[in-house]
């Protein structure tokens, strides 16, 4: 048995609390069959049910409550009739990032097997890339304000922040992801063009941190054309390195063009280990299908398994990756989502993978 991992386990809100439950079965099968000790506790804050009863989406001790654990197993946020986007969104899930500098938002993108994608003479393995989104700074900045509010004269401002730090730091991490893999190419998200001082100054890092990876090919794409060309050349990509926002946009972007966003998954991760990452499905809290039970896990349950690689298990990891490829390859209507032409469950899925793993 390996060394105890500790879980703090958050399903937020809506679709977040179907898809959880499904990722802890298949973590919990999968560390089963590998002899893994995962150890999961449950929070109920940075949820609007927590909001309606508590007036705030966390407790005033959660950054202690949550910093001794190994790793946050997130679900989604977002409930807005009851508290509004920016707030659910701010008292929560950006404060874990940025609390714990999560710097690194780390989003594969993969067309799978058995998935319906609207690209049309695409198949398995012909697009498989990540994005490396900004994630602490950039257009999230809480930096701006607001006057002459409710008259004619009413003014706002939000700041773009970019840092030297920030910006190398996740530039260094994409070029590294780049340099690893077998195609070593990096494009990098950019509108210099009509962001005249930070984007520049993002160009401008680019430039000189690619001076180190002489063996990484890159490229940069203005972040409107590369939108186009997520949708017309999935298969140019293979490290796409964003701000923040943009990150965001070209991360549910590309998983729709590869079938559902609600395959996609993503790792909120803290390099050095000083504080836990975070695993959570790209999607939102999805409330036109919330407690219908038909949400698909795989987004939920394949975070699970970058949570895995995470702590080093690897061999844990491909296991749920091929579950999961093997699910979808069945075709099996009466087991798959909606969202993958089936008529099954939430639940149906996530069982399915679990018992192909232990198989
Ligand atoms: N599981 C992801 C989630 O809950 N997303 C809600 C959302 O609006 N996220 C915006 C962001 O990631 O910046």
């Amino acid at each position: 048995m390996s060394l105890q991992k500790a879980i703090a386990v958050i399903p937020g809100d809506g679709i977040g609390q179907e898809v959880v439950p499904e990722g802890r079965r298949v973590l919990q099968a999968v560390s089963q069959k590998h002899g893994i000790d995962l150890e999961f506790v449950d929070f109920d804050f940075a949820s609007a049910d927590y909001y309606q009863a508590h007036g705030t989406m966390l407790p005033e001790d959660w950054f202690d409550s949550l910093r001794g654990f190994d790793a946050i197993f997130f679900g989604a946020v977002g409930w807005p009739d009851v508290v509004p986007d920016h707030i659910s969104l701010w008292g929560s899930l950006l404060q874990f990032r940025r609390s714990f500098d999560q710097y690194i938002n780390l989003r594969p993108c993969r067309l799978l097997p058995g998935v319906k994608s609207p690209l049309v003479g695409y198949g398995p393995g012909d697009v498989d890339f990540y994005v490396v989104r900004e994630n602490t700074e950039g257009e999230y900045s809480s930096i701006g304000g607001k006057m002459f509010e409710g008259t004619d004269r009413e003014i706002v401002v939000q700041e773009t922040v970019m840092t030297r730090t920030g910006v190398d730091r996740v530039l260094k991490f994409a070029f590294e992801l780049a340099d690893s893999r077998p195609n070593q190419h990096l494009t990098s998200a950019t509108k210099s063009n009509g962001i005249s001082i930070t984007m520049p100054y993002w160009d401008e890092r680019v430039k000189i941190m690619s001076e180190n990876y002489p063996e990484v090919r890159q490229d940069q794409f203005h972040i409107d054309i590369l939108t186009a060309n997520f949708v017309l050349k999935p298969n140019h990509f293979d490290v796409v390195v964003a701000s923040n926002l943009f990150g965001d946009i070209l991360s549910d972007l590309g998983p729709a063009c590869t079938g559902t966003i609600g395959v996609a998954p993503s790792a909120n991760i803290n390099p050095d280990g000083t504080f836990p990452s975070l695993f959570e499905p790209v999607h939102g809290s999805a409330p036109d299908i919330a407690g219908q039970g038909i949400a698909n896990p795989i987004g939920q349950i394949w975070s699970g398994a970058m949570m895995l690689d995470h702590f080093g298990e690897t061999e844990a990891s491909a296991d749920v990756l091929e579950g999961i490829e093997s699910v979808l390859s069945s075709g099996d209507a009466s087991i798959l989502t909606p969202d993958l032409g089936g008529r099954g469950s939430t639940s149906s899925l996530g069982e399915a993978i679990a018992s192909t793993i232990l198989s």
